[in-house]
């Protein structure tokens, strides 16, 4: 099997073993399914701009959660042998209002192709054990001899990963006993909570207590994408399925959907097994594993990005004063009219957004004509690039809902600081800038149209 059909099956496995532990996310995906459908009925072709209908169906996102930098570069190990890199840096500590002691990246394919072929994604959050605005000196070093006592991935598995990404793939029954192994690792464990341990945590943050208080990982959420999450918000809450207050990110408009709108169902109680201070053990339960569901947009340039995060801001203001968080939408859809050019062409043409471009028309009247000129006269087709990774003000809002408490958090402790740069060490591998990758896409396909049609190389 090549690298990409071993992340295909992956995906597939993981979300077969995840609508076994948890059966409401089947009916997430059966929606969302359904949303896509209708979506394709009423816009037709049109619906397939970010992306075909076979690739959105199938697409998914996961959520998981480690403790260490060990087990952070272990998670990069395995997620190579499908051609999952990582993409992204994610500081939730600061994103969040409440205690989410975590930095975070996200593995994913990296080329136009392999994206195509696949897009799986898991986002990987890694506990700050070192933060002592968090943990004081005692929990400190408890998490550490804790976590140096359990083993995430085994040998065995680690080993054909690194075979499979060394080869790009794996040969006859390797393959079937890697994908085994690397689903199971995701499993909920069966074993025993200590519960004074695991409450310890949880006081500190929910998210640390799911991660540190527990002696494996596990998959923390899969999310199916729609091409219409309002109407897949009104169909969940028709099915009785309560959804969080909000959508995170931008608002629904009539002008092209830029980067990411996701919204979640609550966590549900699952049974777990704890052990308690007198010894006994008995069953229990906990709420950490929720229900997502994302619409992907347009892939913004850096000052595509500061016009958001400062469009975001804005919204935020505008709802304080007015004291009527129920308004939200109306107000977010007011300050996108006033701030957002409506059209892909003026996202294009104020260097907003980012587009590939190619060749429509073999011709010669198009030559010394700069690349707008030409598209606007058909030589030139633009498409959109699609926003594959996460926003950290929306994922501190997905972690935050589903936490029922706020934690604490010593705010006049310092920081324990970390970037792209002290993560990508972690990793073992250079974590890619996003904006890096959607400049050069669309400069390598700007590059080509302006060479075959001879374009003016001067102008936009
Ligand atoms: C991750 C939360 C972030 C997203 O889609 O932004 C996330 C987590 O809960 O572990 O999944
Ligand atoms: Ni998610």
């Amino acid at each position: 099997m090549q690298t990409w059909e071993l992340r295909a099956e992956f995906a597939l496995r993981m979300s077969r073993m995840y609508g076994e532990e948890v059966p409401a996310y089947n009916t997430l995906v059966e929606v969302s399914t359904e949303v896509n459908k209708d979506y394709l009925d009423r816009l037709g072709h049109d619906a397939e701009r970010l992306g075909s209908i076979d690739r959105v169906t199938a697409e998914r996102h996961g959520a998981i959660r480690v403790g260490t930098p060990e087990e952070l570069s272990n998670v990069a190990r395995l997620f190579a042998a499908f051609g999952m890199y990582p993409v992204g840096f994610y500081d939730l500590r600061d994103a969040a209002a409440s205690s989410v002691p975590v930095v975070s990246t996200a593995f994913r394919p990296r080329d136009a192709d392999e994206l195509a072929l696949n897009p799986f994604r898991v986002f990987t959050s890694m506990l700050t054990i070192d933060d002592p605005r968090f943990f004081d000196k005692e929990l400190r070093r408890e998490l550490w001899d804790f976590m140096s006592q359990r083993e995430l991935f085994g040998q065995e598995l680690l080993g054909l990963a690194d075979q499979a990404a060394a080869d790009g793939g794996i040969e006859g029954r390797e393959a079937p006993r890697l994908l085994d192994l690397a689903v199971e690792s995701f499993v909920l464990s069966d074993s025993p909570i200590t519960e004074s341990w695991y409450r310890r945590l949880e006081n500190i943050s929910a998210v640390a207590a799911d991660i540190g208080g527990v002696d494996s990982t596990h998959i923390n959420h899969l999310t199916p994408r729609v091409l219409d999450i309002d109407a897949l918000y009104q169909k969940m809450e028709a099915r009785g399925i309560t959804m969080i207050d909000e959508i995170q990110g931008p608002p629904r408009w009539e002008g092209p959907d830029i980067l990411l709108r996701q919204t979640s169902f609550r966590a549900l109680s699952e049974k777990r097994v704890f052990e308690f201070d007198d010894g006994t053990v008995g069953p229990g339960s906990l709420k950490v594993r929720f229900g997502e569901v994302e619409q992907r947009g347009i892939a913004v340039t850096p000052a595509g990005r500061e016009l958001y995060d400062t469009m975001l801001a804005e919204v935020d203001k505008r709802v304080a004063e007015g004291g009527d968080t129920s308004r939200k939408p109306e107000i977010a859809l007011q300050v996108w009219r006033e701030n957002l050019p409506s059209t892909e062409a003026g996202l294009a043409q104020q260097e907003l957004g980012y587009f590939t471009y190619a060749v429509a028309e073999e011709t010669d009247q198009a030559a010394g004509l700069s690349l707008e000129d030409a598209v606007s006269r058909g030589f030139v087709e633009r498409t959109p690039i699609v926003y594959e990774d996460f926003l950290p003000k929306s994922a501190a809002g997905i972690f935050q809902s589903n936490l029922d408490g706020d934690g604490s958090r010593d705010d006049t402790a310092a920081a324990v600081s970390f970037d792209i740069h002290t993560l990508s060490e972690i990793v073992g591998r250079q974590i890619i800038e996003p904006t890096d990758m959607y400049r050069k896409q669309q400069q390598d396909s700007i590059d080509q149209v302006t060479q075959r049609l001879g374009l003016d190389p001067g102008e936009r």
